[in-house]
């Protein structure tokens, strides 16, 4: 289970939730999760322009206040990297060697996607909308800028959102200043960062990160692989108690112990959340926070009553079309969707 060096220079330069700022419904920009495959871009805000092209009757190039001065809409999103969970499993793709915490919660401003393909007058002849971002790399011996796509009807939907503002401030340069995509439900990958175009085109999109990457491959010539597309149901708990500084594990007083956290799911909102402290052997339901974001997690709280002892603490969600989380996700080559159960090691004294 070594870490190489080359996975150690990506999880240094991307780095996960701190898992106590599951305290907080909204995750601080800097808190947020990063997940950047190849460098920041250097970008002039003034000079910048987003481009709408490709099979619309009015292609346009959009300043940022071009973009600041149509209809503002704010929502808090979760987001979470398709390779959350990667580093657990076995064998392991050598890749951002993520943990359980790959994951952020803001609130993202912006304008509505939709509105903006149809001032351009989308095509009749149109089957998916492309974006792409202005950073630029060589991955899969293919040299690139990042870009990924969405059928045209996922890319119409009410929620899709062009984005410049992050928690009321302006994008910070990691999290794609000036401008990104938001498309609320979907792991990660699809809010393409540093946003250059948005084209509208009449064939499926066949660049390296939509046709080769995130895909849920058995073996490296699995050609009929799914793609990877909404987040699963995942929960993850605010590890209790004081932490030991090498190795992380908790320690904790014996006595009443208020477990707290938050799920999330992409295709349906969260609707139970289950605890273990036993290790698995017994289950009984969190108290649900009130307010279920359509796209954002929902709090949870667990009264435990700590007893003395080493305790291996759970807990699973349900969302509310029927997919619960398993304790152990299935393999995949690039070890995307991992939502296997959080496991915290608690020493109560
Ligand atoms: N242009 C561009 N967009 C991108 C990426 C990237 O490398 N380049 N990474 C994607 C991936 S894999 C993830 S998980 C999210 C991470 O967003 P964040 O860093 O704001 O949390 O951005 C996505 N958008
Ligand atoms: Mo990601």
């Amino acid at each position: 289970m070594g870490i190489s060096v080359e996975e150690l220079q990506l999880a240094a330069r991307n780095h996960a939730l701190p898992l106590e700022m599951l305290r907080e419904p909204i995750t601080p920009a800097g808190l947020h999760y990063l997940l950047i495959h190849f460098d920041i871009p250097a970008v002039d805000a003034d000079s910048y322009r987003l481009a709408i092209d490709g099979l619309v009757e009015r292609p346009v190039e959009l300043s940022l206040a071009d973009l600041q001065a149509r209809p503002a809409v704010t929502l808090p999103v979760t987001l979470e990297c398709a390779g959350n969970g990667r580093a657990l499993l076995e064998p392991r793709w050598q890749s951002q060697p993520w943990l359980t915490e790959a994951v952020g919660t803001a609130e993202w401003t912006g304008t509505p996607l939709r509105p903006l393909l149809e001032d351009a007058g989308i095509s009749s002849s149109a089957v998916e909308v492309v974006f792409t971002g202005l950073d630029r790399g060589v991955q899969g011996d293919i040299e690139h800028n990042y870009a990924r796509s969405l059928s045209l009807e996922d890319a119409l939907r009410d929620e899709v959102l062009v984005v410049y503002a992050m928690n009321g401030a302006p994008l910070l340069p990691q999290h794609g200043f000036p401008v990104r995509l938001i498309v609320p439900g979907w792991y990660g990958m699809t809010h393409v960062k540093w946003l250059r175009s948005i084209t509208v085109v009449d064939s499926p999109f066949l660049g390296w990160q939509q046709d080769y990457g995130y895909k849920l491959r058995q073996s490296e010539d699995d050609d009929g692989a799914a793609p990877v597309t909404r987040m699963l149901p995942r929960s993850l708990m605010v590890p209790p108690g004081i932490p030991v500084f090498f190795g992380r594990g908790r320690v904790l007083q014996a006595g009443p112990c208020e477990l707290v956290g938050r799920a999330w799911s992409g295709w349906a909102p969260v609707v139970r959340v289950e605890v273990s402290t036993d290790g698995g052997e017994s289950w009984a339901d969190a108290a649900l926070d009130a307010d279920a974001p359509a796209f954002a997690w929902r709090g949870w709280r667990f009264s435990w009553d700590a007893p003395v002892g080493e305790h291996v603490l759970m807990c699973r969600a349900t969302d509310g079309a029927g997919n619960v989380q398993p304790l152990e996700a299935e393999w995949n080559l690039e070890g995307y969707c991992n939502n296997g159960v959080q496991r915290v090691n608690v020493a109560v004294s």
